[in-house]
């Protein structure tokens, strides 16, 4: 079977909806008939400000949510990156082996740091693509889910397998982004021509899963349209509702071209009443499956544990690969 592998921040409280159906909803389908690997990578949230008692409580919240999306901990290796230590070992090999001016050209790091000043970014937020590309590399996936903004980071990361290939000989495997395009940027309920983000978007401009359901659907509700009143699936002069309508398909599986039938000449008003209804129903049963998995701290960490156990099972053997073809003399 083919690996994917793919890892979220805990650097909210709760993912959004972009996640969930950029990235998170392929997960829980890809399980099904890949070998998967899906971590909460605890290691790039410090790359910026953190609380330490809050990033703790994120991971678990992290988790109980991939949980409650139907990520099955049986089929799947679910596990902390900071548990299994080959990433960040790999992370550094990797550095070795990447150009400044390459990893300068991260568009992801330039925006960040644009947002705190160039003296408040940190060297990790600088290096953060090459530990996702550690990541990546050190299970051999052959497929990584994620969203459009992250396309990059799997450009380089491909770069960079290749590099070490050639100069070492053959190690890593060359990963593919899966990227669905359909939901593969979800956008800003108030800037629907930017994506939905944490750190970026307005409280209005995001629906998070694990808020009240009531905030959502009135989130949905007051959702930027634009001055016309027809629903039809126009991204280029209709974001807004082109975005209201890639998630009321996204949630019910209903086509756009049915959507598009079903809402012609009834107005904006109509159609987002009722997809915040979708959305409410929605979000209801995972926020009440997410708290049920919060309730029980220790059997998410014996999750954890064991993922970490399945994981490094896969790591280890690579890092000693990749140590033995670097010149590095073994430990006995
Ligand atoms: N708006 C989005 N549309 C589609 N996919 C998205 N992803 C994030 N935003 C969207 C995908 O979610 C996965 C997990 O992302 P992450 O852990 O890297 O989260 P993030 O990038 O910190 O999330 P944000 O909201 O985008 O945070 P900021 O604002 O801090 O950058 C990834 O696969 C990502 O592509």
């Amino acid at each position: 079977r083919p690996r994917v592998l793919s890892g979220i921040q805990p650097t909210a409280d709760s993912f959004h909806f972009g996640n969930y159906l950029g990235a998170v909803r392929q997960w829980v389908a890809l399980q099904e008939d890949h070998d998967a690997f899906y971590c909460v990578v605890d290691l790039h949230a410090i790359t910026v400000e953190y609380d330490p008692k809050v990033l703790r409580a994120r991971t678990r919240r992290s988790v109980a949510q991939l949980l409650a999306a139907g990520i099955d901990p049986e089929r799947s290796t679910l596990f902390v990156q900071s548990q299994v230590p080959e990433h960040a070992q790999l992370a550094w090999v990797l550095g070795c082996i990447t150009g400044f001016g390459e990893a300068s050209r991260m568009t992801q790091f330039k925006d960040k740091s644009a947002k705190g000043g160039a003296d408040r970014a940190t060297v990790g937020l600088f290096t953060y693509p090459i530990l996702q590309a550690a990541d990546i590399l050190i299970y051999q996936a052959d497929r990584v889910p994620v969203g459009e903004d992250q396309r990059q980071h799997l450009e380089l990361t491909r770069d960079l397998a290749q590099r070490f290939n050639h100069r070492f000989g053959k190690t890593f495997r060359s990963p593919e982004p899966y990227i669905v395009k359909e939901t593969a940027k979800i956008a800003d309920l108030q800037d629907p021509t930017a994506k939905m983000s944490k750190s970026a978007s307005s409280p209005a401009g995001i629906i998070e899963l694990l808020d009240d359901p009531k905030v959502s659907a009135k989130k949905i509700r007051s959702a930027v349209t634009d001055s016309g009143r027809d629903v039809l699936f126009d991204p280029e002069n209709k974001a807004g509702v082109s975005n209201l309508l890639t998630i009321y398909t996204a949630l019910t599986g209903r086509k756009l071209s049915e959507l598009e039938d079903e809402y012609a000449g009834r107005g904006y008003g109509d159609f987002k009443k009722d997809l915040a209804e979708v959305v409410v129903d929605f979000v209801t049963p995972f926020r009440e499956k997410t708290l049920a998995f919060l309730d029980d701290p220790a059997q998410l960490d014996a999750i954890l544990a064991a993922g970490a156990e399945r994981a490094r099972a896969v790591t280890a053997p690579t890092l000693e690969r990749v140590y033995d073809r670097l010149g590095f003399v073994p430990a006995s």
